[in-house]
């Protein structure tokens, strides 16, 4: 055996909030990175702790822009050359926003995979709106690939979305918008027995289908989407072919879920391997 030649991970980051129940975020962001062979880094936006006091609302801590410039500076720095995809997740003030877009200008990229996080349950309406503007104007024209959700696909593209077919005339939007490849995700919030993401890459309308599990959305699909996507991107896929993986990937992870005493489940992100294995 040579260790010598041992293949070299893809290096893949993720700029993201610590979501401490380890559902979503970073820690989702990860272990997908893991589960899918790339070598994940994170800087660290905020830190979210649910209060099961309140109705599991969010308890948000953004972390101070001179911490995340330094993260991303050493970051930089220590993988200038070889760090080339990147995923955003959620930012969650316009200061964060306006830190996290001079960093990503400081090199170029081949992948800014963006998980448009718009609200956050439990911020102040006023200041969820500040960032969500600032998310729109200014990470949003850096995206290569775009991932919202029913709601974020209502909010940046401007219609409202009740049918796969909406779905489709939003991913457009967006796509003319941004420039970007899209994603949009239907999970369970369009009737019918499956759920449906549409991707569109200013060519290609693609209708990515697996049955629905459960009426009930689970937490980390999001995050965990958008992030086997980026992993898959990292290691030289196409998007379509990223996509379609990241699809298989959160369906087995979202078969084999992690129930809490929160009301909602986590995806498990080694669903995968699990389902494989038996
Ligand atoms: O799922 C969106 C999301 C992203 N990032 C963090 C979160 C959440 C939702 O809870 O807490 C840190």
């Amino acid at each position: 055996m040579s260790f010598e030649n041992a293949p070299r991970p893809a290096i893949t980051l993720t700029i993201a909030g610590s979501e401490a129940t380890g559902g979503a975020g970073a820690q989702a962001d990860l272990k997908t990175f893991q589960e899918l062979g790339v070598y994940g880094i994170t800087a660290l936006t905020c830190i979210v702790s649910f209060d099961p006091k309140d109705n599991w609302n969010h308890r948000f801590v953004p972390v101070d822009a001179g911490v995340i410039s330094d993260q991303l500076e050493a970051i930089q720095t220590c993988y200038a050359g070889s760090l080339d995809t990147v995923k955003i997740g959620m930012l969650g003030s316009p200061l964060t926003i306006s830190t996290v877009r001079t960093a990503l200008q400081n090199q170029e990229w081949k992948n800014i995979v963006l998980d448009p996080v718009l609200i956050c349950k439990g911020q102040e309406p006023g200041h969820a709106l500040d960032t969500d503007q600032a998310l729109k104007a200014d990470i949003l024209p850096l995206a290569t690939f775009v991932t919202p959700n029913h709601f974020e696909a209502e909010s940046l593209s401007g219609i409202t979305i009740n049918t796969v077919e909406d779905l489709a005339e939003a991913a457009k939007i967006i796509h003319d918008i941004s420039g970007a490849v899209v994603l949009a995700k239907g999970g369970v919030r369009i009737p019918g027995a499956d759920a449906v993401d549409v991707f569109y890459d200013g060519t290609v309308t693609e209708f990515l289908s697996a049955p629905k599990v459960g009426e009930v959305a689970v937490s980390g699909a999001g995050c965990s989407l958008a992030a086997a996507i980026t992993a898959e991107l990292a290691k030289g896929a196409t998007p379509l072919e990223a996509a379609r993986t990241a699809k298989d990937f959160v369906t087995a992870g979202i078969a084999a879920r992690v129930s809490s005493n929160a009301p909602f489940d986590a995806l498990w992100q080694g669903g995968a391997r699990a389902v494989a294995a038996v």
